[in-house]
């Protein structure tokens, strides 16, 4: 490894970093792991080709020994997970704010890894599950590795990190039977729920279409705890992060995540592996939320405790940068598996509060890191490895791979010139904030922590009418799950303290008494950025289904194919079998999917160009059926009119797009693509 100093990291250092790492055995013999070439790989060594296997068969010996160790443990919580690489790029100097260097050059490119995860599932559970969702990155900075572990949601279900083995305990399959999978809808997550008020806040939102992501390209990010950042001067503010990502945020329906659950369970992080395969790149800016810290106390809420996000519009986010994802990784159990992430690990200029959760996290991540990757060298791994050197007295342990030289290991010396030596502030030593700390030693929450209700009400009060929606539906389905009545009736006790129209609605969905009415809250605050309704709206990377025949007019496909492709529409042709399609005038277009391969869930909207080939085709109906209840755009020209009409009774409303005939194929595919950028299409009669 080569210990330049004086080398600027860049975009590139984690890459040509990985590239020594890197093994391609095209075109290669096969060897032992001791480098010695293997004559043979397919038989054991055995005494007589009909005798015993014999001791002596060093090959067979490595080579099962190694696959017999092949698994390590999978995380505890984010199990399933998928990394991706990128750079980030700060827009102008954050001087003012935070010394951190990655923080102050806008020509730098920062590397980075991503990895994206669920949280309740193992590691081979479904992608669309009903779950917040892991955001953590790791920027391989010139000051060395600093990591944003965050979620897709802005707040945390416990105030207290002591408490969460429980709350885990809790949503994990239930013990004594190992069910439900990546749910939590079942009577120990709920029966948590209701005794730890506390998680009302952020059960509103894994409720909520955040929930069921589309995509994690479109799903927002935050650091969730507050931190600190603090200048040259030594001046801190209290901050907390946020990714926008620029295609705005956008979910799947209930029905089609759980549909999508079966027929593509690797639908996320195909979504990303493809995005970034063919060439696209996934952008996500990076925002900051500062308060001084002279306000500290000027909030109803109290700004350490993890419950509460701090509303936009009473402090804006400042948009400071710009993360640009664009190359996949080349091993998903060196680079995604291998990677750990440690709240801890941060850079100077970017320091730590009181938060009690982010305390108890300082502790938690390196403790995991030693159980799943076997031992304190985790660091050397290369995809963890920081692109800036590093020097300690920190020696052996399993699986070191620096060689230290000399015989010095030890701090202070001086047959080393005392080196390895603490770096001084100038010199970009971390050196701790200096907050004042005072106070008896008390296990009890500060009663600044009690208020449980009054941002679930916020976020509730901001739901569009379509989002309130979704949320009692979640909230029915999930206690419907419950099979304990006492506990249903106690999470209607518990959301009554939220909203108590919200509350009946729940009660009359599992079947249990209304709750008692509450006087109604008299501040109805609401936050619009909460709210997906405003969010962007692009048809850019949306996935269209083209349902076609045999005898399709070339004219009307072309045209739409290629508007499609204009504005970087992907559009799968769906037919009959795989293979051509040949059009009335003997065009021959590919297939990429038959009825039986695709799904109509795994699209964004759903393109009926017909051809008389597909007339009275009753899978393609359905196809088109359940776009149209999942309220998605839907385009039909010509046959594919009949088969909209066949198949849902009607061939307009909000969404749908038709041209007959001579049309102008130009015009509808405008139409259409506007169809698709909107998403969904909520105001259509189902
Ligand atoms: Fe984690 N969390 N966490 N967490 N967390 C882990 O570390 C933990 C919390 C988050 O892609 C574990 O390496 C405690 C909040 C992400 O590799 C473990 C507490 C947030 C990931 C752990 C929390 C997170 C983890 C399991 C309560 C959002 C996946 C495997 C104080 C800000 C990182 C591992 C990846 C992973 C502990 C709460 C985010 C056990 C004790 C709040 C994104 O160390």
């Amino acid at each position: 490894m080569s210990d330049d100093q004086n080398k600027r990291v860049n975009e590139h250092s984690k890459d040509e970093q990985l590239e020594q790492y890197r093994v391609d055995n095209g075109g290669k013999k096969m060897t032992t792991n001791q480098g010695l070439r293997v004559s043979e790989d397919e038989h054991s060594l055995k005494a007589g080709v009909r005798g015993p296997t014999l001791m002596e068969d060093f090959h067979f010996r490595e080579k099962m020994t190694h696959f017999d160790h092949e698994r390590i443990p999978e995380r505890v919580v984010h199990a399933r997970g998928y990394g991706v690489h990128g750079f980030f790029q700060v827009y102008e100097p954050m001087t003012e704010y935070t010394r951190a260097k990655f923080l102050q050059d806008p020509s730098v490119k920062t590397p980075v890894f991503v990895r994206f995860s669920t949280v309740a599932g193992s590691k081979g559970s479904a992608d669309t599950v009903r779950d917040a969702r892991g955001f953590a990155m790791k920027f391989y900075t010139e000051e060395g590795n600093y990591d944003l572990v965050g979620n897709n949601i802005p707040v945390f279900f416990i105030q207290d990190a002591i408490k969460f083995p429980d709350l885990v305990h809790a949503f994990k399959p239930e013990p004594h039977n190992e069910m439900p999978q990546a749910a939590t809808a079942h009577d120990t997550f709920w029966d948590f729920v209701a005794n730890n008020p506390e998680s009302a806040h952020m059960v509103m939102w894994t409720m909520s279409d955040r929930g069921i992501p589309r995509s994690y390209r479109m799903m927002e990010g935050f650091g969730v705890h507050t931190f600190r950042f603090v200048n040259e001067q030594g001046k801190a503010r209290f901050v907390k992060f946020h990714w926008k990502p620029v295609l705005g945020v956008h979910s799947l329906v209930w029905d089609e995540a759980q549909k999508i659950a079966g027929k593509d369970p690797d639908f996320h992080r195909r979504d990303l592996w493809e995005t970034i395969e063919n060439g696209g790149t996934v952008e996500y800016e990076l925002g900051v939320q500062m308060i001084d810290e002279e306000d500290e106390f000027q909030f109803d809420f109290d700004i350490l405790d993890p419950t509460k996000l701090w509303p936009e519009e009473l402090v804006p986010v400042k948009i400071i940068g710009k993360m640009t994802l664009n190359r996949n990784q080349d091993n998903v159990f060196a680079e995604t598996e291998q990677v750990a992430f440690h709240p801890g690990n941060v850079v100077p200029g970017i320091d730590f509060t009181n938060d009690p959760l982010l305390q108890g996290r300082l502790f938690s991540y390196t403790d995991t890191q030693l159980i799943r990757l076997g031992g304190p060298n985790f660091h050397e791994i290369p995809i963890n490895r920081p692109v800036c050197p590093f020097h300690n007295n920190q020696y052996d342990g399993y699986h070191r791979m620096t060689i230290n030289k000399g015989p010095v290991a030890y701090h202070k010396n001086s047959l080393q010139n005392n080196d390895p030596s603490p770096a001084t502030a100038e010199e970009g030593g971390y050196v701790h904030y200096q907050e004042k700390v005072e106070g008896k030693k008390i296990r009890q929450r500060s009663d600044s922590f009690n208020n449980y209700y009054s941002q679930a009400k916020l976020f509730w009060n901001s739901m569009s009418p379509v989002e309130k929606q979704h949320i009692i539906s979640a909230f029915c389905f999930e206690v419907g799950k419950v099979k304990s009545k006492d506990v249903q009736r106690q999470v209607v006790d518990v959301f009554s303290n939220v909203d108590t129209g919200l509350a009946e609605e729940i009660a009359k969905g599992v079947g249990v008494a209304p709750p008692a009415k509450r006087k109604a809250s008299k501040e109805i605050l609401t936050s619009p950025a909460l709210s997906q309704a405003r969010t962007v709206k692009t048809a850019s990377t949306r996935k269209v289904a083209v349902l076609a025949g045999n005898g399709f007019r070339e004219k009307e496909l072309q045209t739409v194919l290629s508007a499609l492709k204009q504005e970087g529409i992907t559009a799968d042709i769906i037919s009959q079998t795989l293979g051509y399609i040949t059009s009335g005038t003997g065009q021959q277009l590919e297939a990429g999917g038959t009825f039986l391969t695709a799904d109509s869930v795994l699209y964004d909207a759903v393109y009926a160009a017909g051809g008389p080939e597909l007339k009275g085709n009753k899978q393609a109906m359905a196809f088109i059926r359940e776009a149209y209840n999942h309220y998605k755009a839907i385009g039909t020209a010509n046959e594919g009119i009949d088969l909209l009409q066949s198949a849902v009774r009607t061939t307009e409303g909000p969404g749908i797009v038709t041209a007959k005939d001579e049309a102008d194929y130009t015009a509808f595919s405008k139409a259409f693509i506007e169809a698709v950028a909107a998403h969904r299409h909520w105001d259509r009669r189902i």
